[in-house]
């Protein structure tokens, strides 16, 4: 592989093209008008505008994305995250081209894109999952019957949905019609699929999910858990690697059935599988996903790997270099994602300029960042900035990096999740670790962050003040001369 073509923009894009020039790859860059300035066009070797700021004028034409590759003689396409990443279409119509997708085959990321398909899939397997309906409800009497017998409250899923779109809870019997009407209509608008399903609703999940890398030739790999429960509506904010309540032994169990999720569909690449665990530290497979995440870089600080690289050389049919005895977990990560969101106000997008934006720096500090100081925060698409990323010997320590390095990062022109970082590494809920996915709804208010600003401003002002204070005893000294 010579040249690689990245299918994204912003952070993803930089960490996919710095990997690639590490490794002696030719990058390929593509982007919207509205990125002509973007720091991942300037950084690639080669930059293609391939249409309208709107994605689907733009980063969402596969049929243009190939037809540059063509052009450009690139050999493979790193999709990011979001995006083309998972349309199985797309990885199929590169591979027709007989340009490599970096990424799995588009039957593993057709079955795992589909809920049901996936539970059918990793059936055999032995894998933990939440008691309920294993196929889409077709007799109502019969999915009353199985939400009887495991119990109210249960959870209507749509099996084309993901990251808890099309979710209903459904408190008791009276109300199940009515809510399994609800979310079918929401689902075929949603995803034009109207097949829905029925779980157990787990009341205070923690949201875990297991990294794992697989080859060609059969190879997978586990690279331990990120937990992932610091979020608010099904947008995650905080990840940390490992996560403060595993233990090795249900570390081990929970890898071993990602593995064998894995190797259900034939998986290659870097993938994700997520799981629940309930108070009692029980787990249950919840979905697979079939590209590179977010929050990837808390898993490369605790390993050592460089996922990126993984997934290119396992693209090109490498043997996977590492085996599962080489792996081992050494201190703790944390990941805050900086979204140019007002924290203050119900976290709606705060687009501007960024009049000023430096960013942090020093040992165990790590930014994947997209953006320059002076670009405007374009409205078009996900409005997240950054990832700010710490690494410790442990996870107090690198809690104590992150405020400290919260603290050092300076962007004035929009607001962001910053303060609600200092809020979060801040609760004691988080700080011991003792905190489920309900963590944001439970202890988050707008008004503890104002709160917090007002006392730094009095702090500020005392500080100004004995400052003032000091420069009139100065000031005194000729005088009394
Ligand atoms: C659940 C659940 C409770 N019980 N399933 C949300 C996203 C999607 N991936 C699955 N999700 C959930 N499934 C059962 N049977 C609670 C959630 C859930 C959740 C999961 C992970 C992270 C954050 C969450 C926030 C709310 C609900």
């Amino acid at each position: 592989m010579k040249k690689i073509l990245v299918a994204n923009r912003g952070e993803i894009a930089l960490r996919v093209m710095k990997t690639a020039k590490k490794m002696g790859i030719k990058t390929v860059a593509v982007y919207s008008v509205a990125d002509r300035q973007s720091p991942h066009v300037k950084f690639a070797d080669e930059a293609v505008c391939i249409g309208e700021a709107p994605s689907n004028q733009s980063y969402l034409l596969g049929d243009k994305i190939i037809e540059v590759c063509k052009e450009l003689g690139v050999d493979g396409i790193h999709p990011g995250y979001g995006f083309l990443s998972e349309n199985s279409k797309f990885a199929e119509l590169a591979e027709q081209n007989g340009i490599t997708f970096i990424g799995p085959k588009s039957h593993a990321i057709e079955v795992m894109g589909d809920k049901l398909a996936a539970k059918d899939t990793v059936k055999a397997y032995d894998i933990p999952m939440v008691p309920g309906l294993d196929h889409a409800i077709t007799d109502i009497d019969e999915a009353k019957k199985v939400a009887k017998e495991v119990g109210f409250p249960i959870l209507i899923k749509a099996s084309a949905g993901g990251g808890g779109k099309g979710m209903r809870v459904v408190e008791k019997e009276e109300d199940f019609e009515s809510q399994m009407q609800r979310a079918i209509s929401e689902a075929t608008s949603a995803f034009g699929d109207g097949s829905v399903f029925i779980e157990k609703f787990v009341a205070s999940p923690r949201h875990i999910e297991i990294q794992v890398l697989a080859d060609t030739h059969g190879n997978v790999v586990y690279l331990f858990e990120r937990e992932c429960s610091v979020q608010r509506r099904h947008q995650k904010v905080v990840e940390e690697a490992p996560s403060a309540v595993l233990t090795p032994e249900i570390r081990q169990a929970m890898g071993e059935a990602a593995v064998k999720v894995a190797k259900s569909c034939d998986y290659v690449g870097a993938g994700t599988v997520e799981f629940l665990l309930d108070e009692n530290k029980n787990f249950y497979f919840l979905e697979m996903n079939t590209r590179l995440q977010v929050e990837h870089p808390v898993t490369e600080l605790i390993t050592g790997i460089d996922l990126v690289e993984m997934q290119i050389r396992v693209a090109r049919g490498e043997v996977l270099p590492i085996k599962q005895e080489d792996l081992k977990i050494t201190g703790h990560a944390l990941e805050l994602r900086v979204y140019a969101e007002d924290p203050l106000n119900d976290f709606l997008p705060s687009v501007g300029n960024l009049e000023t934006y430096i960013l942090p720096t020093g040992e165990g500090i790590r930014v994947d960042n997209g953006f320059e100081q002076g670009m405007d925060v374009p409205i078009y698409y996900d409005p997240m900035l950054s990832k700010l990323i710490t690494y410790g010997k442990d996870r107090n320590e690198a809690i104590e990096l992150m405020l400290k390095a919260i603290q050092d990062y300076k962007i004035d022109g929009v607001s962001t999740t910053l303060p609600f970082g200092t809020f979060v590494f801040e609760h004691e809920a988080f700080v011991s670790g003792d905190f489920d996915t309900n963590f944001v709804k439970k202890y988050y208010s707008a008004d503890i962050i104002k709160e917090n600003q007002a006392k730094e401003a009095e702090v500020a002002a005392l500080v100004a003040l004995r400052q003032y204070l000091e420069d009139q005893k100065v000031l005194r000294v000729p005088t009394k001369l």
